[in-house]
């Protein structure tokens, strides 16, 4: 290595704050072989989510992605944990929650100018440079990168923990013609703690740093249809992702992170009123969520998923609101959903629209789970009542 790669890579660890990275790491070029045979085992157990690029050639292999690459820059960027004075979820006034990714603007965008800045500062010192920058939808396995280039170790939960940072970090990279001096992962680990495995609501962590995708309420939440019975109860409150195997980490413990601008929430927006959300058209849902990550699947999900939190908080004082949604939704997944919804609160008022409503319906699957939200109440009688069981 001669000393002007060396020289760089120090301006660089040290120019990280002024381009407003948290953290940077450089992971050798090499093909991921280890990461191959994970990948292939993991579609081979059905574990995907299907988010994923298809090609593990190009996941696994950069000289696929770019000619002659010599490194790969990892950047790690913090994100908040805690909302300052969330407002409250309570009776009447129900709440959902959107995960900590999906706080503040769109990761995807911020990580992409972090790394324009980063790119522009290293073509001012080598004009020769030839770079190409990711995150999260690139080819490369982040995370792989990510510990390969020492930014944190590949924990139980599946996640990158930067041991200053914790996990709440997005990652991405930037794969270069630099050849600068990779560095050695880190060699901490999650020892003999299992509290995210333990916590995990639908035990999608089938063993340490396995994930069970099809399973993670993560990915349920940024699913279309109808969901299963399980599936729904389980999803409680949230409306997108899932932060239970981070929240639950003793790593995480009092770190917040409130230095970058963009990424900050608006509590309002992230603990939202669920039932203005029922009825909220696409213009308004650009307006509140265009900017961020949880747009990406439309408002369709996130409707559905606040219909089941009315449907698990059993807020009586909703099912109005959903009765309208059962009669007049066009979309039958909303409507079986709401059908779900009114048999978990219960009372005479839902079970009178789900009769009336099994008249009417035309759709298959919404008239299934209507069938099946009448079968619930009937053969529990105090769902009938509207008592909380
Ligand atoms: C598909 C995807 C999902 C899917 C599947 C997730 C998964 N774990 O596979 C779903 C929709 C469920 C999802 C959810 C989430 N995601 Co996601 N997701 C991705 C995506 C696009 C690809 C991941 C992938 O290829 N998975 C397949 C697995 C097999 O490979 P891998 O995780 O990349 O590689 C690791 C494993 O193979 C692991 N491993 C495998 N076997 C074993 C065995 C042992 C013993 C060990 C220790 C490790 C291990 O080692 C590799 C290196 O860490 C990446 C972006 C990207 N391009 O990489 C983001 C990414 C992983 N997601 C991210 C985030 C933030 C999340 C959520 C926290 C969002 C949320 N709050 O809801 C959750 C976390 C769920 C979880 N426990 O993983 C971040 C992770 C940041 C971090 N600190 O680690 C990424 C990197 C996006 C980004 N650029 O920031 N995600
Ligand atoms: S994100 Fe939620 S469902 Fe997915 S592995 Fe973590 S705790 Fe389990
Ligand atoms: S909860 Fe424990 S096992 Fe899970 S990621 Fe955190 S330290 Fe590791």
């Amino acid at each position: 290595m001669t000393d002007r790669w060396v020289k760089l890579k120090e301006e660089l660890l040290e120019a990280a704050p002024i381009l407003g990275i948290d953290k940077i790491g450089i992971a050798s070029a090499d093909p991921f072989v280890s990461l191959k045979q994970i990948l292939l085992r993991h579609r081979e157990l059905g574990r995907e989510s299907g988010f994923e690029e298809p090609d593990i050639e190009k996941r696994t292999n950069p000289s696929l992605l770019f000619d002659k690459p010599q490194s790969i820059i990892a950047i790690a960027i913090a994100y908040p944990s805690k909302l300052k004075d969330p407002p409250k979820s309570e009776p009447g006034a129900r709440r959902g929650i959107m995960s900590r990714s999906a706080w503040g603007d769109d990761y995807h965008r911020v990580l992409r100018d972090r790394l324009a800045k980063l790119e522009e500062w290293l073509r001012e010192r080598v004009p020769e440079l030839r770079a190409e920058s990711m995150v999260d939808t690139g080819a490369l396995s982040d995370r792989a990168v990510a510990e390969r280039a020492g930014i944190g170790w590949s924990a139980k939960n599946c996640s990158i923990i930067s041991p200053g940072l914790g996990s709440w970090i997005y990652l991405g990279e930037m794969i270069t013609n630099l050849p600068l001096a990779p560095d050695e992962p880190i060699t901490e680990g999650c020892g003999s703690c299992t509290k995210c495995i333990d916590a995990c609501p639908t035990d999608a962590l089938v063993g340490p740093g396995q994930l069970n995708a099809s399973r993670c309420i993560s990915f349920v939440t940024q699913t279309k249809g109808m969901l299963t019975d399980e599936f729904m109860r389980k999803i409680g409150n949230r409306l997108y992702g899932c932060d239970t195997c981070q929240t639950v980490c003793p790593v995480n413990r009092g770190k917040n992170w409130t230095h970058q601008p963009e990424l900050q929430p608006d509590p309002e927006l992230v603990k939202p009123l669920l039932v203005p959300l029922l009825t909220m058209g696409n213009k308004e849902f650009q307006a509140r969520y265009g900017r961020t990550s949880s747009a990406w699947r439309g408002k369709k999900p996130i409707q559905r998923n606040a219909v089941i939190a009315l449907g698990n908080f059993k807020e009586a004082g909703a099912v109005p609101d959903l009765i309208r949604v059962l009669e007049q939704d066009t979309r039958p997944v909303l409507r079986g959903t709401a059908a779900w919804a009114l048999a978990r609160i219960g009372g005479e008022q839902a079970a009178e629209a789900l009769r009336a409503a099994s008249a009417k319906e035309s759709d298959e699957e919404a008239l299934a789970a209507i069938s099946s939200a009448i079968e619930t109440m009937q053969s529990n009688p105090a769902r009938l009542q509207g008592d909380s069981v």
